[in-house]
């Protein structure tokens, strides 16, 4: 999968992207991702991209023509499957969501700053808008990551036996169930001792009850109840 992603601070991306699962990814060759830096299509010689927003009232809005300039340069390179554009007014990103982007082939990201990008911009070229939930963030960059990040470790390939995206949760509409590791005892708080005792059809039933029992608990919304 390829995915380019277009930034006023692409430094803000660097590290999200530069490690842990998402460096493997790409060191694999799993996936493809490339930060463009607006500037680059900038209106001036000032590295202008934004603007004060007609109507009057607080607030810059980035401007349709350099937008427009680096989705048509990045679009003579490959064919784009979804333009996607950060925004808190979009669509939530959930578990699902993530499975369908982790489909798609290649991939352009928007990240949004200040009150947002022009509209037009939205109408001609975007596909889709996607939220990762209902706060404010300052700018698209991490949300961005965020999304990256949830798409990448479904990729086929990414995750191996011990990291596997199967017994996540949500993946199953179930949160996780507690784990544990050494020692069997921590301060008198023992492991519990299904889990030591190698019969690996009660610890999945265990861990199934475990997790059902959470999300009964924290996330009744999702068991629809
Ligand atoms: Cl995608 N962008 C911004 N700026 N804020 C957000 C968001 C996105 N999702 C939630 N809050």
């Amino acid at each position: 999968m390829r995915i380019d992603i277009i930034s006023v601070v692409p430094e803000l991306l660097e590290s999200p992207l530069g490690h842990s699962i998402m460096k493997r990814a790409q060191n694999k060759g799993l996936l493809e991702v490339q930060v463009h830096h607006l500037r680059k299509w900038a209106v001036n010689e000032y590295g202008q991209v934004d603007d004060y927003q007609y109507g009057g009232g607080a607030g810059m809005v980035m401007m349709c023509e350099p937008l427009a300039k680096a989705i048509d340069e990045l679009s003579l390179d490959r064919k784009y499957d979804a333009v996607i554009y950060m925004t808190p007014d979009g669509e939530r990103f959930e578990q699902r969501t993530a499975n369908r982007l982790s489909l798609l082939e290649n991939l352009v990201i928007i990240c949004g700053h200040y009150k947002g990008i022009d509209q037009r911009i939205r109408d001609e070229y975007v596909t889709m808008e996607i939220s990762i939930g209902d706060y404010v963030l300052s700018g698209g960059e991490l949300a961005a990551a965020v999304v990256t990040d949830a798409v990448a470790r479904l990729l086929p390939g990414v995750l191996n036996d011990e990291t596997s995206a199967l017994t996540d949760s949500f993946q199953d509409d179930l949160l996780a169930p507690p784990v544990y590791t050494r020692p069997a005892d921590f301060r008198g708080r023992k492991v519990p001792e299904i889990l030591l005792s190698g019969d690996l059809r009660k610890v999945e039933e265990w861990r199934f009850e475990q997790a059902l029992q959470r999300t009964r608990e924290r996330r009744p919304d999702i068991l629809g109840e």
